[in-house]
């Protein structure tokens, strides 16, 4: 059957637009050429991010786009390189839309692909609720749910292993018990210290989370704070009063790592209810060496996470 001419001029248009697209690049970067939607995941204005679930070469992916900040330093380039169109002018007030030189308009994108329905459930905008896991709890209901059900870290071993990520280490201490890599975390694009945003994981193996921390890892603990706080005040200049440092409960990945915030930035995970600031675990440990094993600990669950559905199981909630 014939095409009516729509149809061609877009076929067409879409043909040239792949075509660009692939010679623009060399070497992968074309990899979102061929990603189809299929949902999406959840988007903020405000953020300015949106997460999407599709496919990509018939396999399950999760792309996150997100709008970078405009950074002082590039302000001259951005006046004197883009094109303004007019949008509305009135009295003193005019709006416009700025046409920004491509460097200058770069979109910071995350690929996660294969993704498991357990990534695009993360990625999905959920009512959360509340849980109170006590230390029995914890033994009966968490454990054993996150033995079978927890994601994947290969991606924590091929950094210790320098198999990913290497050139993007700002420290290491290589030591066996109390050392780990601190490194960019993948949320910050470094751009500005406005949003830092770095992890340091630890070199040891078999510590999954706040909950198998006893006084025995203080002088980890103290290692990471320590040497974290040097490290990113030397390469960020950023001092320890500017910082936010804290351990998630409950982690996404079960292998002990502390997150660098900049105080001030609302980090994703940030807030009371899943943070756990490193100084206060310290303390905690030091008054009560087993704090951690026997305490009531809190966390937001997602509804459809299959944690919460243990917990209501349990008659837990
Ligand atoms: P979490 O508390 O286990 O889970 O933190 P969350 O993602 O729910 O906060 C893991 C941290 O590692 C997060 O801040 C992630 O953004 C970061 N992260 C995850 N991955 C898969 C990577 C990665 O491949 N590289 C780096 N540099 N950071 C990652």
């Amino acid at each position: 059957m014939a095409k009516a001419a729509g149809e061609e001029t877009e076929e067409l248009d879409h043909r040239v637009k792949r075509v660009k697209c692939d010679s623009e690049n060399n070497g992968g970067e074309t990899l979102l050429c061929g990603f189809q939607t299929s949902s999406v995941l959840s988007d903020s204005a405000r953020e300015k991010t949106i997460f999407i679930h599709g496919k990509l070469d018939d396999q399950d992916a999760v792309v996150i786009l997100e709008k970078t900040p405009i950074r002082e330093d590039t302000l001259t380039d951005l006046f004197t390189g883009s094109r303004l169109k007019l949008e509305m002018r009135n009295d003193i007030y005019s709006t416009y839309w700025l046409q920004a030189p491509p460097h200058l308009n770069e979109i910071k994108t995350t690929v996660v692909c294969p993704a498991t329905e357990k990534h695009v459930k993360k990625y999905q905008r959920q009512e959360s609720f509340l849980v109170e896991e006590s230390g029995t709890d914890y033994e009966s209901i968490t454990l054993p749910y996150i033995q079978r059900q927890s994601f994947s870290v290969q991606w924590v071993y091929n950094i210790l292993e320098k198999k990913a990520e290497a050139e993007r280490i700002t420290y290491e201490d290589p030591d066996p018990e109390v050392g780990f890599v601190l490194l960019p975390d993948f949320k910050w694009d470094q751009k500005q210290v406005n949003d830092l945003y770095l992890i340091a994981i630890v070199h040891k193996r078999n510590i999954r989370s706040l909950r198998d921390l006893t006084s025995e890892h203080i002088p980890l603990l103290q290692n990471i704070f320590q040497r974290g706080k040097e490290a990113i005040l030397k390469n960020f200049n950023l001092p320890a009063s500017k910082l936010r440092v804290y351990l998630h409960y409950q982690p996404s990945y079960y292998h002990l790592h502390v997150h660098f915030t900049k105080l001030g930035y609302e980090a994703p995970g940030c807030g009371v209810e899943r943070a756990h600031l490193l100084a206060d675990v310290i303390q905690n440990l030091q008054s009560d060496p087993k704090y951690y094993k026997t305490r009531t600990l809190y966390f937001p669950l997602r509804a459809d996470d299959g944690l919460l559905g243990k917990f209501k199981e349990a008659g837990r909630l």
